[in-house]
């Protein structure tokens, strides 16, 4: 008896109404069902989507094992895994713009413009960082949270209207449709992050959690749809020009 109650002592229970706990636990499978379907559809494609597929899968696998610590620490604590959640984005983010360089290699793209992507990135996440977690009052949330801002729409503008778009029209094809796809979870995809910022630190857009939406709910609902879903644009390209290559 005693080694039962021990035993199950290990795993809390999920209320029927605890939004938050359910998404960590669906993000967390979804993640690893998705990193499981990257890694082993990998080897079906051309040597040169080959990376592209793996760095998807890593990004998906790094998320699960994230997923895995949030969901037992959110149901330890009942707190938001602020620590872990950035953690995960300061190292699946950058490998997100890798995948943008990667895809872009075709057409000739330099290492300065992924190195580029993932400066204005970091310096995104490490202040909003410093806004949810260090600086979280009086005007410190607002403030950092708009520098990040202005980081974000330096990406927006690289791969909308920069160096990254012109690589992406001389590649056309499979290449130019995947880059316009990602460009578009880029603008609007990520956009769904500030939202989850606003809901869960103070400043002069409060209103935004008192419209009752949660900051934990929408980060985890961002990170499906953008994590699973930029593997998945790649996915069909590399699925697109290999089929293009064997009817050719
Ligand atoms: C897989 C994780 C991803 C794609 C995370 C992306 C995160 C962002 C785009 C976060 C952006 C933020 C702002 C633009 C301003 C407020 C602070 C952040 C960090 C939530």
């Amino acid at each position: 008896m005693n080694l039962l109650t021990s035993m199950f002592a290990e795993v809390s229970k999920i209320a029927t109404d605890d939004y938050v706990g359910f998404t960590f636990f669906v993000g967390c499978m979804a993640m690893m069902a998705a990193s499981a379907f990257f890694f082993l559809s990998m080897n079906s494609f051309d040597r040169k989507w080959r990376t592209s597929i793996l760095v998807s899968g890593l990004i998906t696998f790094i998320a699960a094992v994230h997923y895995w610590y949030m969901r037992d620490y959110w149901a330890t604590y009942a707190e938001s895994p602020t620590f872990f959640r950035y953690v995960d984005w300061v190292l699946t983010v950058p490998l997100m713009c890798v995948e943008f360089y990667l895809i872009l290699k075709v057409a000739g793209a330099k290492k300065s413009l992924m190195w580029q992507m993932i400066f204005w990135s970091v310096v995104m996440l490490v202040t909003g960082y410093v806004g949810e977690a260090i600086a979280t009052t009086g005007a410190g949330p607002a403030l950092w949270g708009f520098i990040s801002g202005v980081a974000y729409f330096v990406i927006v503008y690289i791969i909308w209207f920069g160096e990254a778009k012109k690589l992406a029209e001389q590649a056309g094809g499979a290449v130019l449709t995947a880059h316009k796809t990602l460009c578009w979870f880029v603008l609007v995809g990520w956009a769904i992050y500030p939202i989850g910022y606003m809901a869960g630190t103070e400043g002069w857009y409060s209103f935004v959690g008192e419209l009752g939406l949660n900051m934990d709910i929408i980060y985890n609902i961002g990170d499906a749809v953008n994590k699973i879903g930029f593997g998945l644009v790649v996915y069909s390209a590399a699925v697109a020009s290999t089929s293009k290559e064997v009817e050719a």
